[in-house]
């Protein structure tokens, strides 16, 4: 269920460099029981983020089974508001600048059909490919056609087969999930109409870099991309980038635009403005990596004082959000059950169980609203304003929430 790779998987090239090791942890999704916590079943891997000497694409080199990681899933794209508003935007241009009546789109880890749902009435034919079989019936309920598998040769065979070739295949937060990146693009490729465009994203590595953002790194997470090296992904690929242009969701994303190489359409000027970008942050060289690990340690130390400090003053913690990244966060910083109370949490599967690797109750966000916490350590900081917006109330009683990224801040 676990394996290590000697190779980059965008260039195969065998010169890498580990920059950071934030492990071993536990899987940042595998909140779990009481019972298992007993039974002592909970494993760790290596969390390090390596770079490659040829094409600059950081990754991990540790792959955790995809069947181990992705075939029950606790992360549920509707527990927000931000992301749902974001999606509605994003299916609103595929709907405008991308297809016509009667045009097939695919979607690619649809979750739990947040995306596609809002083609309902709009004349598209669409479908998605979810291989978690738990959302993929939460997309179902929501009248989305989901096909319950991976994303591959095979099934894009028969969806090509059955329904047709696609003019949009959609893939967010999920390239950087698949090990196979050649396999990736190759049935990608194979699905799209000779016009037809791939629209992705993917956390952007230069917001990760500049945010110090350590806790986007998790075993679900095997590609942390700068453009370039997903440019060179898909030209290996016979793909085109065509078009890239940043998003702030996630804490800073990028949204990617690729069309068959054989349409020979022109790149917009974005493309070669962000290479540009990577290029002077020196992203081909060492550096930026290790002046990022460097800041990530006294992050940690920073956090860990700060903590200390309010322990000792009497402050009551509490965990704000359980994200895959918050135990990323948790993990590296060491921060566990003697620190906080609790994690409270809006995703129903997630309450009742406990955070990997620290073992914190999750708990409905009802628990957090009568309980009079003094300070919330803020895991889901990527919905900063979501938040602040909504726990007015806690903060004018006197909470306050310490918020870890970009650097510990109490607001
Ligand atoms: P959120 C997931 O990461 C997993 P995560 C995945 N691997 C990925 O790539 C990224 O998304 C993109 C809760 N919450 O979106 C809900 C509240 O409790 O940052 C979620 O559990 N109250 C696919 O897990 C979590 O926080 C709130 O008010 O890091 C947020 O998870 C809000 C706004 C959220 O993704
Ligand atoms: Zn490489």
């Amino acid at each position: 269920m676990h394996f290590k790779r000697d190779t980059c998987r965008v260039c195969l090239s065998k010169e890498l460099t580990k920059f950071s090791e934030l492990g071993p942890q536990p899987l940042a999704n595998a909140f779990l029981t009481q019972k298992m916590v007993e039974e002592g079943k909970e494993e760790r891997f290596p969390l390090d983020l390596y770079v490659c000497h040829r094409c600059s694409h950081v990754q991990l080199l540790d792959v955790v089974s995809k069947e181990t990681l992705f075939s029950h899933y606790l992360y549920f794209s509707t527990v927000s508001r931000t992301i749902p508003a974001h999606f509605a935007a994003f299916a609103k241009e595929v709907e405008t600048e991308h297809t016509q009546r009667g045009d097939m789109v695919v979607e690619l880890g649809s979750n739990d059909g947040v995306l596609l749902s809002a083609f309902e009435g709009s004349g598209r034919r669409f479908l998605g490919v979810e291989p978690a079989t738990n959302v993929s019936e939460a997309a179902r309920k929501r009248g989305v056609p989901t096909m319950n598998r991976f994303f591959d040769m095979e099934s894009v065979t028969i969806i090509a087969r059955d329904l047709g070739k696609a003019k949009v295949v959609i893939g967010n937060n999920v390239v950087g999930h698949i090990d196979d990146l050649e396999g990736l693009v190759k049935s990608v490729k194979h699905l799209l109409t000779p016009d037809g465009v791939w629209i992705f994203e993917v956390p952007y590595l230069v917001d990760m870099l500049e945010k110090n953002e350590f806790d986007t790194a998790y075993h679900e997470h095997l590609s942390y991309f700068a453009v370039s090296p997903a440019k060179t992904m898909l030209e290996r690929g016979g793909l085109t980038l065509v078009d890239v242009r940043r998003q702030p969701v996630h804490g800073g994303t990028i949204r990617l635009y690729a069309k068959h190489k054989e349409a020979g359409a022109t790149p917009t000027p974005r493309v070669a403005e962000l290479l540009k970008l990577e290029k002077d942050l020196k992203l081909d060289t060492l550096a930026p990596y290790q002046a990022f690990d460097a800041r990530v340690r006294k992050l940690r130390d920073d956090l860990q004082k700060m903590i200390a400090d309010l322990k000792r003053d009497g402050k009551r913690l509490v965990g704000y959000g359980a994200p895959a990244k918050g135990n990323t966060l948790l993990n590296y910083c060491q921060i566990g059950h003697d620190t906080l109370e609790y994690v409270q949490d809006t995703t129903p599967v997630k309450q009742g169980l406990l955070t990997p690797g620290t073992h914190i109750p999750v708990v409905p966000p009802e628990k957090f609203a009568h309980d009079n916490a003094d300070v919330a350590l803020m895991l889901a900081w990527n919905y900063e304003k979501e938040i602040l917006g909504k726990e007015e109330a806690f903060r004018k009683r006197g909470g306050k929430f310490l918020i870890p990224i970009p650097t510990p801040r109490i607001v």
